[in-house]
């Protein structure tokens, strides 16, 4: 009757759960081939490398790991030229994953609860971090580096992947050192006659959490480095910049040690949201002597990711993705049986800060669930137009991503171009055409994994109307569901 035609429509979902689980099994093999299945047709102005980065084991010999976060980091490299496309993939080789290969187990505890054989007292008081180079992938200064925020990059061979070793960037890091998964590329520095630059930080948390800021030129070489320190304890894995600030969002969280130093948890299990509490949010100044750093409170759930920002009169916009809380994985259930409906969904809000007033306002921008925000390189820091993210292919609710969303800020439209019911969509990456004149004259570069053929995709999507894939790549094989990857046209 009616009531059940309703009833079912109601609790159908734009997924099943084994069809997601499969996107999360291990991809041990390393592939090296021109991709031969393509339907549409690359563009032939389609010229460089899109890099990406994300865990590609989710087991050690075996045995599960505990969430996706502590995952190997497996690059992936598609390489376009003359309208063709080549594949590479190669695992990081950490120091981690050479012994952990070697000995079939695992050797490391893993900052997200996956522990080495032999319970509690086996773990116990290791304080060692994995670094596992899973994070994010970057080409800049003639040098590929695979990130991972609580240490040092990993340097790979860009036409290879082959991997070359940590790497310090030329003495400033040192071993074991923090340096941030999310740089930002300024596409014309203020404070360097316009030129691009890149920005990035590490965050050092404990009682008072230290913040260091580092401008690198396209060479790679160091422009400015500065350090703060302000109160409270920190987990930050994002931040953003505008012409004049790096803007960093302290989520309200507490840590509690002691499960992690008795081998009990990992230390990422050990931060806690903290309802009751404030986000704060903290403006540091890229102009030499970076005084005058401001902070703004208000309550505000938890983030990871930044959109995007920018200065508009007396105010800075920060457009960023906001959980009601910190999302926890129970220790005693696999990450694959996440309840999905249980869970917050990320959304994305506007956050204006009044600089004069001291004040902050917080308002929604797009309801649906989603996670991944890429825009055009040139508008990062700048008012902007159009915004691209992944997202669920329901408007309400929690759920994978399974579809991309073009935003635009200006009118309100949106436009949603879906890989559901059996595909589940990655972080796009929007490359911009040549000779474009108009903010969206651009590709969005996004991987797929189709679980009715348990193999991965790169769809191609012509930003301007993501109706008809402009092509779409097909891998022989799966790529486990990912994290971040950047495009050069080096
Ligand atoms: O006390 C500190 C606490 C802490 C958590 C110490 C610390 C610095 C070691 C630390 C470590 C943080 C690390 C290593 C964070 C790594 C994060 C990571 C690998 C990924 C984060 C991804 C975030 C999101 C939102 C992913 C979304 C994924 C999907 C939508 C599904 O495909
Ligand atoms: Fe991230």
């Amino acid at each position: 009757g009616k009531t059940t035609a309703i009833t079912e429509s109601i609790t159908e979902k734009s997924y099943n759960r084994q069809d997601w689980q499969r996107g999360y099994e291990s991809q041990p093999d390393e592939y090296d081939y021109p991709v031969g299945e393509i339907e549409g047709q690359i563009p032939v102005e389609l010229r460089g490398t899109l890099f990406r980065n994300g865990p590609g084991l989710l087991d050690i010999g075996g045995t599960p790991i505990a969430h996706p976060f502590d995952g190997d980091g497996m690059i992936s490299a598609f390489t376009f030229d003359n309208g063709r496309v080549h594949y590479r993939n190669r695992y990081v080789r950490t120091e981690a994953y050479i012994r952990e290969k070697a000995a079939g187990k695992p050797l490391y505890r893993g900052v997200f609860g996956t522990m080495k054989p032999g319970g509690w007292w086996a773990n116990a008081l290791d304080f060692r971090l994995k670094n596992i180079a899973n994070t994010n992938i970057l080409y800049w200064g003639d040098k590929l580096l695979a990130l991972w925020e609580a240490a040092e990059p990993y340097r790979l061979d860009p036409r290879t992947l082959d991997t070359i070793g940590p790497d310090y960037l030329d003495g400033i890091l040192q071993e074991g050192d923090p340096f941030s998964a999310h740089p930002r590329i300024d596409p014309g520095c203020l404070f360097d006659d316009d030129r691009p630059c890149l920005v990035n930080f590490a965050a050092k948390p404990g009682l008072s959490s230290q913040f260091t800021i580092f401008e690198f030129d396209r060479a790679g070489k160091l422009l400015r480095r500065h350090s703060h320190s302000l109160p409270g304890f920190s987990f930050i894995h994002d931040f953003a910049i505008t012409p004049n600030y790096c803007i960093f969002f302290q989520n309200p969280v507490s840590f509690n040690p002691f499960p992690y130093l008795l081998g009990l948890k990992g230390a990422g299990e050990c931060v806690t949201y903290e309802a009751n509490q404030n986000t704060r949010i903290i403006l540091i100044p890229r102009r030499p002597p970076h005084e005058d750093v401001k902070v703004v409170e208000i309550p505000s759930g938890f983030v990871f990711h930044h959109a995007n920002a920018f200065e508009r009169e007396n105010t800075v916009c920060i457009d960023s993705i906001c959980y009601d809380s910190l999302p926890r994985v129970d220790p005693d259930s696999s990450y694959k049986e996440a309840n999905f409906e249980a869970l917050d969904p990320g959304r994305l809000w506007r956050f204006t800060v009044d600089l004069q007033a001291n004040s902050v306002k917080k308002e929604l921008i797009e309801s649906r669930c989603c996670e991944f925000p890429t825009l055009h390189p040139d508008r990062v820091g700048r008012d902007y137009r159009y915004l691209y993210i992944g997202t669920a292919h329901s408007p309400t609710g929690n759920a994978p991503l399974q579809a991309i969303l073009k935003l635009d800020l200006q009118t309100g439209k949106r436009q949603l171009h879906s890989f559901a019911p059996r595909g589940f969509a990655g972080e796009p990456i929007f490359v911009p055409k040549p000779g474009g004149t108009e903010e969206d004259d651009g590709w969005l570069l996004a991987p797929m994994y189709d679980a009715a053929k348990h193999r991965s995709s790169l769809v191609i999507l012509d930003a301007r109307d993501l109706t008809t894939p402009v092509a779409i790549a097909h891998l022989k094989h799966h790529i486990p569901y990912g994290l971040h990857g950047s495009w050069t046209g080096e």
